[in-house]
């Protein structure tokens, strides 16, 4: 009896203890972020990409005082190409806004008396009609003033919804406002803000001079060039973005689109946190996430080895031939247990199944040169064109032009007339850091292409012997000069 009376109770406490921890359960799923109290009034921190405001860490609800002023203005999409920029805040993406979960945002947009256009701003943050676009619609020359209180935590794509939509957007009227949990977000050693947008001109990707915007591409969603933060080379050369090894680096990534979803990705490296659409479901351990367009991600990763990361949308002509394409520059001290670089480098001979090293030692490279005969330039050219189309066009092009800004013309090349050991040098070993090629600039990336000494001497041949380039006749002997010094 008594033993019984012990189960009775045991079983009603453990009913009571159950439900109260439901119930608090329930309290912390509901809070009611409406209600948040807001406590003083601060301006806010705007920035242009790619950087971002102060973290909000603990602070309380404050009314926020947002500033932001609409500036059409003309600016480079790539070398010798301009474009008349619609922003705001005067970069694309625009300022970039960082909030908290229930500060009252008292939002203040200016037209510039210079502009031509009326605009307004559509922010996906906020709760209400046209997300502020109704309030916001101001004439050159005027400004608006209108709030609204933060009630979902996340990133938010921001953007011009004034007709003809699209082309607002098209032209840069898009940037990124995050507004963060209570607490904040946990805290990294870096944070960067970076935005995808698609642009159609009237010209050909690359035509020089003013270019206009085109409808017709535009509807077509064919787009002449997809960047990051407004621009082709934007994030690349001395733009690039940089951490150092050990640090933790967060991105802050949307899509202005009009058009396009971004597959996000960011070369040899795995992101160890992605906040999937700019909201609370984190995923782990992802190499390429989805944006689509008017989305956002945020993305954080550990960066473990020295290098260049380059970020890209990996649909993968976007980044190689339209402009969609930045860098992470990591320095520090190499981690050879993490990553070894080239340990050995062997000869492959499928038809045997097995991998044979090659022996490092001038005698055996000797013998090698023995076997191989030198051939008649004719057959040169022929092999040599064939290592070309197979090798080296797909960056320089079928005709040697290269592609402006991206890869350097193999097609009159002073560079490449200028001395043939440091071109033979190019392509058996790679090539980084800024060059000038014809009087322009290059800093990208040269991968060493693997070619047998034969192969680097006939496509040189070829090379040398087409597009108006000096005729010179590069023997494997020369080749090898190059590979043992
Ligand atoms: C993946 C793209 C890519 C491939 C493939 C490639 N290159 Fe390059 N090449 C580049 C880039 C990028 C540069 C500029 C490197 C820099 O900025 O430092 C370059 C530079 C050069 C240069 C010196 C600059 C000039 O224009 O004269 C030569 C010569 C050259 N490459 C030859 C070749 C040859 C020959 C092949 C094929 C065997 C080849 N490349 C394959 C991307 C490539
Ligand atoms: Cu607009």
């Amino acid at each position: 009896m008594k033993f019984l009376k012990l189960v009775c109770l045991l079983f009603i406490v453990s009913l009571l203890v159950t439900s109260c921890k439901n119930e608090s359960k329930q309290e912390i799923a509901i809070v009611d972020t409406a209600n948040i109290y807001v406590k003083g009034t601060m301006d806010a921190e705007l920035t242009s990409p790619p950087f971002v405001p102060a973290p909000v860490g603990n602070r309380s609800a404050k009314k926020l005082l947002v500033n932001m002023e609409i500036i059409e203005k003309e600016g480079t999409m790539t070398d010798g190409v301009q474009y008349l920029y619609w922003t705001f805040g005067g970069s694309v993406p625009g300022s970039f806004i960082r909030t908290r979960v229930g500060d009252l945002v008292e939002f203040t947009l200016s037209n510039h008396p210079d502009n031509k256009l009326p605009h307004n701003i559509d922010l996906h943050a906020v709760t209400g009609p046209g997300g502020g676009a109704e309030s916001s619609f101001v004439a050159p020359g005027h400004e608006k003033t209108f709030s609204f209180k933060t009630l979902n935590p996340g990133l938010y794509v921001y953007h011009c919804a004034t007709a003809p939509v699209g082309m607002h957007i098209a032209n840069g009227m898009y940037g990124l406002i995050l507004v963060e949990p209570e607490g904040g977000l946990p805290p990294v050693d870096k944070e960067y803000y970076i935005m995808q947008g698609d642009f159609y001109t009237k010209g050909a990707t690359g035509e020089r001079g003013l270019q206009p915007f085109d409808m017709t591409k535009a509807i077509k969603e064919d787009a002449d060039y997809v960047v990051f933060n407004g621009a082709v080379n934007a994030l690349t050369g001395d733009n690039a973005i940089t951490a150092n090894v050990g640090e933790t680096v967060r991105l802050f990534v949307g899509n202005g689109g009009p058009n396009l979803t971004s597959s996000f990705h960011v070369i040899g490296e795995i992101f160890d946190n992605v906040h999937v659409e700019g909201g609370d479901l984190i995923n782990k351990n992802v190499q390429t996430t989805s944006i689509p367009a008017g989305g956002a991600a945020i993305v954080d990763f550990k960066v473990e080895v020295p290098g260049t990361f380059i970020l890209v949308d990996h649909a993968i002509f976007r980044a190689f031939n339209k402009g969609a394409l930045g860098m992470l520059k990591v320095t520090g001290e190499e981690k050879k247990s993490l990553y070894s670089g080239v340990k050995q480098e062997g000869i492959y001979h499928p038809e045997g199944g097995t991998i044979q090293t090659m022996p490092e030692t001038k005698e055996t490279k000797e013998k090698v040169v023995a076997v191989v005969k030198e051939k008649s330039l004719l057959k040169k050219l022929k092999d040599g064109k064939q290592v070309y189309m197979n090798t080296c066009f797909a960056c320089h092009q079928a005709e040697g032009q290269g592609i402006p800004n991206a890869f350097p013309p193999l097609a009159k090349s002073d560079y490449l007339n200028a001395d043939v050991n440091r071109a033979i040098g190019i392509v058996l070993n790679g090539k980084t850091g800024e060059i000038t090629v014809n009087g322009k600039k290059y800093n990208s990336v040269m991968t060493r292409q693997t070619l047998t000494e034969e192969e680097v001497a006939d496509v040189m041949t070829y090379v040398y012997n087409s597009w108006g380039n000096n005729k010179t006749n590069v023997s494997i002997k020369m080749v090898q000069e190059v590979k043992n010094k």
